[in-house]
């Protein structure tokens, strides 16, 4: 669903380390300045720059904005993972993203596989969407 977009900015830094190697989704955690309380938590996608670094590709964002239920946490984050990103992790650096669409509410899962299948159609469906936009 298209929303009235919105801009985050901030840096990147580590998470908790499941992305990549328990889900085989590197995402991105972005440190912002303000603290964006009022988002709603949830699954969205958007457009992604790496900020200061001059003419530079945009990336296919997709974000996962809450508290993950699946995990528990206590924290609000902000996680991307980079649909056409190939390459190392990029730790520090400061980055853009506008956020355009919403695809769903953050939910827990009875199980792991059911967690994976629910981001593996969040991201089939902003590929969609923004890889004919991006490209
Ligand atoms: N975590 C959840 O607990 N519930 C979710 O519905 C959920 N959706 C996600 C959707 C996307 C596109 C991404 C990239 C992550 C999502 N996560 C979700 C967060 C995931 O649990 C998290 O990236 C890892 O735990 C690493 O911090
Ligand atoms: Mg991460």
């Amino acid at each position: 669903m298209k929303i009235n977009p919105f801009h985050i900015e901030g840096k990147v830094v580590p998470g908790f380390k499941r992305g990549s190697k328990l889900l085989g989704v590197p995402t991105a955690n972005i440190e912002t300045k303000e603290k964006f309380s009022h988002i709603q938590t949830g699954v969205y996608y958007g457009p992604f720059r790496f900020l200061n670094y001059g003419i530079e590709k945009t990336y296919a964002g997709v974000l996962s904005i809450g508290y993950n239920p699946y995990f528990d946490n206590n924290c609000k984050t902000i996680e991307v993972f980079l649909i056409d990103y190939e390459g190392e992790d990029f730790y520090d650096r400061e980055v853009e993203l506008t956020i355009e669409g919403f695809i769903r509410t953050e939910a827990s899962f009875e199980n792991f596989s059911e967690l994976v299948t629910a981001i593996t159609y969040d991201i089939i469906i902003s590929n969609q969407i923004l890889l004919c936009n991006y490209k």
